[in-house]
């Protein structure tokens, strides 16, 4: 039995909850936030973080350790590539996305746009969210532009490295953050790709629920 502790809006956990799709398990989510966890959470997540996972009572963290864990003892390399360079290379982009894409979309401006004032109630810092679009943003999609895949996934076929750049542009884009189509146009049109597949539009879907809601 399979238990994935956080919430869906988080790119972390559903980069996870998309994986678990991939690898087509059964699983249930226990809606943990990280501004309001239960007691006892950092048993199952030492740094307080979403997402954690727990499997027939083995408890594991970090969105990054999980996908390792779940496609080592589930998969057969379908979230991770078998031939080494090409897992090389999804290792990198996905290193890439959940640190520094994480880092210039996640508080500056999903937490700022979305989070801040749907979730607390409190008002959008939006000289940052502009000064971070305008300053910060640019260098990532230009480096993101470079490594885009013209046809097909990064690595070929659709991996953890895809998951991972496309679950924090997915927030992006939440946050009313267009990504210009004319200077990043392999981007976009990868990105159409990725938001294409039937994992990731079950998650849109019911994310643009949540948000609705
Ligand atoms: N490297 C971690 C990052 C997880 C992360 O930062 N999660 C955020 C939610 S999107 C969180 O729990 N933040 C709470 C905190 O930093 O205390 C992963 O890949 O799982």
């Amino acid at each position: 039995m399979i238990t994935v502790y956080g919430v869906q809006l988080s790119p972390f956990v559903r980069k996870v909850l998309i994986s678990l799709d991939m690898l087509e398990l059964d699983y249930t989510v226990n809606p943990v936030s990280p501004m309001d966890p239960p007691a006892g959470f950092k048993a199952i997540s030492p740094l307080g973080k979403v997402p954690a996972l727990e499997d027939d009572g083995f408890a594991i963290a970090d969105s990054t350790v999980i996908c390792q864990y779940l496609d080592e003892k589930y998969g057969k390399n379908q979230l991770y590539p078998a031939d080494l360079k090409a897992r090389t290379k999804a290792w990198w982009i996905e290193e890439y996305a959940d640190t520094k894409l994480a880092e210039v979309v996640g508080m500056p401006l999903f937490f700022e746009r979305v989070v801040r004032p749907t979730f607390l109630k409190q008002e959008i810092n939006e000289q940052l969210v502009e000064d971070n679009i305008k300053h910060n943003i640019p260098p990532v999609l230009d480096y993101l532009e470079s490594a885009a895949p013209k046809t097909e996934f990064v690595c070929g076929a659709l991996s953890v490295a895809d998951i991972s750049i496309a679950s924090l542009l997915i927030n992006a884009a939440y946050a009313d953050y267009e990504i210009d189509s004319k200077r990043w146009s392999t981007l976009s049109n990868y990105l159409e790709r990725i938001y294409q597949q039937p994992v990731f539009r079950k998650y849109i879907e019911s994310d643009k629920q949540i948000l609705q809601a």
